[in-house]
């Protein structure tokens, strides 16, 4: 088997993760289009540029974390989902907001057409918005059943989490800092801070209400936050050498633009083997945070390892 991240040979998977990640995207695809207001309560332009984006195709990889973290601390049910679509709002409002000329000024994402390309510079622009809204209204809009999760008070807990995670302190935070190093020689820690907060925080806070939702607290919430944050990191190391080495009809997107922009990255930090090998240590960290778990979290630890060899 190629791993992106530079291991060879053939490897006992611990299940059939590619089957498990189709399932779940299944799941979240179809409560994404239920959550959706009605096609007559909001007007068509925005609506057809936010399933333009939001059904483009994505990995659905941060829902699908937090419906693995739920499970494996024994989560049961369908209450997960709201949370596991609005992270999956958030995430594809910052793709078009990223995508927009003023930001990376990208044409194709997800194997089509970026929304402003197809809706103009204002459709985009309101639909992002438009997306980050009905994550929290979405979130806070579930059954009066739903409140009452075994630690009662947590779901205010868990809407500030995300919060935290998506705007100035975690994904928004990174993104300046990201758009402000472009053309700059930045150091190590510069870029480990913006791949932190830009992606990391939204990948860590995923698994984490997906655990807290479930009922996972000290220790086991502690694991997986570890678990969250080694992965996130990984995941846009994988990310910068995709942009360097990946091929665009996979990947959906052009490659080579961090280089022609000077973005911080690993690569042009650390060099592409150091890179690699980072990678490989952070999903190693994260695999090994769930130690204490069972075959409850094989999915957790299979989604580590399919960061690490995607090609997508
Ligand atoms: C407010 C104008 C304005 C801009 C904000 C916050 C922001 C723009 C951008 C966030 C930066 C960003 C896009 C981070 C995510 C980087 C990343 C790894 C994207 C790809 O995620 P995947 O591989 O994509 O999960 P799919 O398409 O599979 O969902």
């Amino acid at each position: 088997m190629f791993d992106r991240l530079g291991v060879d040979g053939p490897r006992q998977f611990l299940m059939d993760i590619h089957r498990y990640l189709q399932e779940k995207k299944k799941i979240v695809d179809s409560a994404l289009e239920r959550y959706l207001p009605e096609k007559e309560e909001f007007t068509s332009s925005l609506r057809k540029a936010i399933q333009h984006s939001l059904f483009a195709g994505g990995k659905r990889i941060r829902p699908i974390l937090s419906i693995a973290s739920y499970e494996a601390v024994g989560g049961k049910g369908e209450s997960i989902l709201p949370f596991a679509c609005a992270l999956e709002m958030i995430h594809t409002y910052s793709l078009i907001h990223d995508d927009l000329p003023a930001i990376d000024n990208d044409d194709y994402r997800r194997g089509k057409p970026t929304c402003h390309k197809v809706f103009g510079e204002a459709i985009a622009i309101l639909a992002g918005d438009g997306l980050l809204t009905e994550a929290f209204r979405l979130m806070t809009n579930q059954p009066a059943r739903d409140h009452r999760p075994r630690n009662g008070g947590v779901m205010l807990e868990l809407v500030n989490e995300v919060a935290r995670a998506a705007g100035v302190l975690g994904m928004v935070g990174g993104q300046v800092v990201d758009v402000e190093s472009e053309g700059k020689a930045v150091d190590l820690p510069t870029v480990q801070y913006i791949h932190a907060r830009k992606t990391g925080a939204m990948i860590a806070a995923s698994v984490r209400v997906g655990a807290r939702l479930g009922g996972g607290e000290g220790q086991i919430l502690h694991a997986l936050t570890c678990y969250g944050e080694s992965l996130g990191l990984a995941f846009q190391i994988v990310d910068d050498i995709l942009n360097v080495e990946g091929e665009a009809a996979l990947l959906g997107k052009n490659t080579g633009s961090d280089l022609s922009r000077g973005k911080a990255t690993y690569p042009s930090v650390l060099g592409m083997e150091e890179s690699k090998k980072k990678g490989r240590e952070l999903v190693e960290i994260s695999v090994d945070a769930l130690k204490q778990f069972g075959p409850d979290a094989d999915p957790l630890r299979e989604i580590a390892r399919f960061v690490a060899a995607r090609e997508y």
